[in-house]
């Protein structure tokens, strides 16, 4: 990765072997960087990937409760879509060479879905798709040289879904249609005055800042968090949300003593005994 003025904040232990990211773990953070500093951290299909790929170890892994993305060099947190690989059906590199792609979609959906906190850490460029990768993260930690905004429209692209209706409900309707209709370029207070961001901190401090947030969450009950981040999610996600926050009502059931007495009752051959559970008001 190239040098950055960032102050190295935690003693990450780097693992997987990955091409286009760097996955690195320490203290019960997962930083996951895209490592393509010479095309702004754009990524392609093998990144993206590698991503998913990555945020399903950080998922799967119990030790880890805050999730931070992030890109390599101070100069961008990532542009979007390769545009030198986008061939007439999405994008194509060697991971697909004959068929192309548009699977930052599913990496969106599974920023939002795992029941961790993910924080995205910003500096440099967010643009295009990698401005979208930013509104669909829990968090994001933006240094004061940080870039926002919306390319689509200049590059003919477009994204309807997050990249729209989860930017207005960020910042409002109005601002979210000038953003994509204009394609202009924001600062990072502009992008704090809109709430756009949580914070904006120097750029030597953007690491410290971010993991210090990070710690402070791990200091919070995981359970709380994941009821949190799924309610939050719902109303916007629809069917799919509710079906999560479902799934987690289900997970605290099971670890009830009245859902146990059902499992117990039934291994054991017998009647579940569910009277000596109050019915609460
Ligand atoms: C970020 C900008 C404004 C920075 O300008 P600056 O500082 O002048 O730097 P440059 O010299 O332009 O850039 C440095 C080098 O990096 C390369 N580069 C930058 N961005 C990209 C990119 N996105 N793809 C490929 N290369 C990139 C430059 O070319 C340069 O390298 P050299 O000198 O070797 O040419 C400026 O760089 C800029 O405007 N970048 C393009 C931003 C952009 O338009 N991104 C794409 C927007 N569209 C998407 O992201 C697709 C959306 C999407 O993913 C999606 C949405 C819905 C449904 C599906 C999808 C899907 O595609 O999956």
């Amino acid at each position: 990765m190239p040098e950055s003025v960032q102050v190295r904040a935690a003693d990450w232990k780097r693992s997987g072997d990955y091409e286009d990211i760097v996955y690195e773990t320490a203290e019960g953070i997962a930083k996951i960087t895209i490592n393509r500093p010479e095309r702004h951290n754009a990524f392609r299909p093998t990144t993206l990937f590698e991503l998913r790929d990555a945020f399903n170890a950080a998922q799967e892994d119990s030790e880890i409760g805050v999730i931070i993305l992030t890109g390599a060099g101070d100069r961008a947190f990532c542009s979007g879509g390769d545009q030198k690989i986008r061939g007439d059906d999405g994008y194509v590199d060697k991971s697909t060479p004959h068929v192309g792609r548009l699977n930052v979609l599913d990496l969106q959906v599974q920023i939002r879905r795992c029941p961790k906190p993910v924080i995205a850490m910003i500096a440099g460029y967010a643009i295009g798709g990698g401005h979208v990768l930013h509104v669909c993260c829990d968090l994001s930690i933006a240094a004061d040289n940080a870039v926002f905004g919306q390319t689509g429209p200049k590059v003919g692209s477009f994204d309807g879904g997050y990249g729209s209706w989860l930017l207005a409900e960020t910042v409002g309707l109005k601002r979210a249609r000038e953003i994509w209709y204009l394609c202009r370029q924001y600062d990072a207070e502009t992008a704090l005055g809109w709430g756009l961001v949580n914070a904006v901190v120097p750029l030597a401090r953007l690491e410290e800042e971010t993991v210090a947030w990070a710690r402070e969450m791990l200091e919070k009950s995981p359970l709380a968090l994941r009821m949190l981040k799924g309610a939050l999610n719902a109303v916007t996600d629809g069917a799919a949300g509710m079906q999560q926050f479902a799934g987690d009502a289900t997970l605290l059931y099971y670890m009830s003593e009245e859902a146990q007495e059902g499992r117990d009752a039934f291994k054991e051959k017998r009647a579940p005994d569910f009277g000596k559970f109050p019915r609460r008001p």
